[in-house]
């Protein structure tokens, strides 16, 4: 059985949603990312060895980092379904679409959240507004992002997108509104919220 290190409000929702696409037994552990001092138990941190979620250890295998992960387990359970294989000519334009949010995305929301002034060229995640603009072009007019088909790329960016929405760093236009909606309409995504808020219940729970 898979586990899987989560904390609410977080990243981890996205894990969530992977686990339930790819259809594996997994059980949820908490890590309190908001605790002073942290009290990270040494399992989670083998895993994940920033102390960042989501982490997971699935046998002898430990490993962190949403996009890894999604990979990982998509080529585990799911081979060549939510990925496509490594000899899939679709592979290689998969890749660079689910290494678009923690290579491009991810870089750039931060640099909006601590209001960097970014000149394109001369950075490797380019800047904000590119990193929008150039998503929009490529989905507009798709269903899904690569392999023309439902991946783990679009679990990615549509979980990036729904977190810069909740985070107030992005207002979507129909484009990227429409296919964040069609993503987080699958059933495993509403499965992945629903436990996200069982999970979080829980924790408060425990904590009161
Ligand atoms: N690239 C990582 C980022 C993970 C990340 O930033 N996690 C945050 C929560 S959303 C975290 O665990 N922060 C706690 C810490 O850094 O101590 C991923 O997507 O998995």
């Amino acid at each position: 059985m898979i586990t899987l290190y989560w904390s609410p409000q977080t990243r981890a929702v996205r894990a969530l949603w992977m686990l339930e696409e790819v259809g594996a037994d997994y059980q949820v552990q908490a890590v309190d990312i908001r605790a002073t001092p942290r009290n990270d138990p040494a399992d989670f941190l083998a895993a994940s060895p920033q102390g960042k979620v989501p982490a997971l250890i699935d046998g002898e295998v430990k490993m962190a980092d949403s996009a890894a992960m999604a990979l990982y387990l998509a080529d585990r359970y799911r081979p060549g379904e939510l990925a496509p294989r490594a000899d899939d000519p679709a592979r290689g334009e998969f890749l660079y679409w689910l290494l678009y949010s923690p290579a491009t995305i991810e870089p750039a929301m931060m640099e909006k959240f601590v209001k960097l002034d970014v000149e394109s060229q001369s950075s490797p995640w380019g800047n904000f507004d590119d990193m929008v603009s150039v998503l929009e072009k490529r989905l507009d007019g798709r269903t899904w992002v690569a392999a023309d088909r439902f991946t783990m790329a679009d679990l990615m960016l549509a979980g990036s997108i729904q977190f810069m929405v909740q985070f107030d760093m992005l207002q979507p236009g129909p484009v990227l509104k429409n296919y964040m909606d069609r993503c987080l309409a699958r059933g495993a995504a509403q499965r992945a919220q629903q436990r996200d808020g069982q999970e979080t219940a829980r924790m408060g729970a425990a904590s009161a």
